[in-house]
């Protein structure tokens, strides 16, 4: 038996351009093609399907053709609702609409959670004598609770249990970090995580395997400079467990990153330098960090023109990032603090912000965070607008 486990495909509306967003549905195309000449099982789908909580129709035609070539060759999708994969303000997933059409399995269901006194308590599915069970990625800080609440009712005949989570783990070292590693249930041989787009396999755990398959396509800059490629897992299994876990390797566009240093150099040097990098090709993504103190003003640069040459010799995708980039009147901020709070005020204050701005930036970072309704906030903002505007007065 064997499985097929890929996470964060994010088909919609990721890039401006239509072309990415193209080359995103190609790669799931290219996942769901796989699972069918392999001839899997079944797939788990660690969360983040759609881009968006209300996708366009475009994006939901292309996922009912590709879940409907799967549902004929046999092979069901078992996932849970990414923090993509809700709406603001939503309960329930848009994953649930093809759960109720029978094109996938939304292990988180109402079916499949009983919210009570005794705790949170999570059922599942056993198919192929695999247990597949999971909890969704959270939309707020409200949602924490889950996993310190969490009873699961494990089917432990089964040959290998899975569990399926979208959170970013302590044990990986991130500032965006949302769930202590020791905060996952114990008991399990597979534990398909998502939300964190980085590629990390064999994450020991209590007896189990962590594994993070990342993104399966570029969904921004960083990814295409930090990830050397995009990729899932086929995992075959029998009775004594799991035998092989391997990484199929997705074909992405081919990609050129080049860092430029600015030092000492005038918006013309810096653009003649960027444009002796380039060369004639057929649709490669390009990435460009010009970094360091240059020499005049930062506006100088002409970065649209940049960008336009590189189209025209054929990149499909450029990104020219000047976010290192100073000039000679620039303050650089630098930043000390280590959590995440204090990590966004350091960084609102050495902008230099005044205090009713960071007060008010802060209210909308905490609010969203918390999940709150949009009507509440656009009362509570006004007021503090009009607060501010009393006070100039
Ligand atoms: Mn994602």
């Amino acid at each position: 038996m064997k499985f097929m486990h890929v996470g964060d495909t994010h088909v919609g509306s990721v890039y401006k351009s239509e072309q990415r967003n193209e080359d995103i549905k190609d790669i799931f195309k290219q996942i769901i093609d796989g699972a069918i000449e392999r001839k899997v099982d079944f797939i788990v789908h660690s969360g983040d399907l759609f881009n968006e909580g209300t996708p366009q129709l475009s994006a939901l035609l292309f996922v009912t053709d590709q879940l409907n070539r799967l549902k004929q060759s046999g092979i069901k999708m078992f996932i849970v609702p990414g923090s993509h994969d809700v709406g603001i303000g939503e309960e329930d997933s848009i994953l649930e609409l093809f759960d109720r059409n029978g094109l996938l399995v939304n292990l988180n269901s109402r079916r499949y959670i009983k919210d009570g006194e005794g705790g949170f308590i999570l059922n599942g599915e056993t198919y192929r004598n695999a247990f597949v069970c999971g909890v969704k990625g959270k939309r707020s800080k409200v949602e924490d609770e889950i996993f310190k609440r969490l009873k699961v009712n494990v089917d432990e005949g089964a040959w290998v249990k899975i569990f399926v989570f979208h959170h970013t783990i302590s044990y990986l070292g991130e500032k965006f970090k949302d769930l202590d590693t020791e905060s996952l249930p114990k008991g399990f041989d597979y534990y398909a995580a998502g939300h964190w787009h980085g590629n990390m396999d064999s994450i020991h755990y209590d007896g189990g395997i962590i594994q993070y398959p990342g993104s399966s396509e570029y969904c921004d800059e960083k990814e295409i400079v930090d990830n050397p490629n995009r990729g899932c897992y086929v995992v075959s299994y029998d009775k004594e467990g799991i035998n092989s876990v391997d990484r199929v390797i997705l074909k992405t566009r081919d990609k050129e990153i080049f860092e430029v240093s600015a030092d000492g150099k005038s918006a013309a040097e810096i653009e003649k330098e960027v444009m002796s990098k380039l060369s004639k090709n057929e649709g490669k993504l390009l990435v460009i960090r010009i970094a360091g103190r240059m020499d005049g003003r930062k506006g100088n640069l002409g970065v649209a023109g940049m960008k336009n040459g590189a189209g025209e010799l054929g990149y499909s995708y450029v990104s020219i990032n000047t976010s290192k980039l100073v000039d000679d009147r620039e303050k650089e901020v630098v930043i000390e603090s280590k959590e995440l709070d204090e990590i966004e005020n350091e960084f609102l204050e050495k902008k230099e912000y005044a205090p009713w701005q960071i007060k008010m930036a802060r209210y909308l970072i905490d609010a969203v965070g918390a999940g709150a309704e949009t009507a509440k906030m656009r009362n509570e903002l006004e007021e503090m607008f009009n607060e501010h505007d009393n006070k100039r007065d």
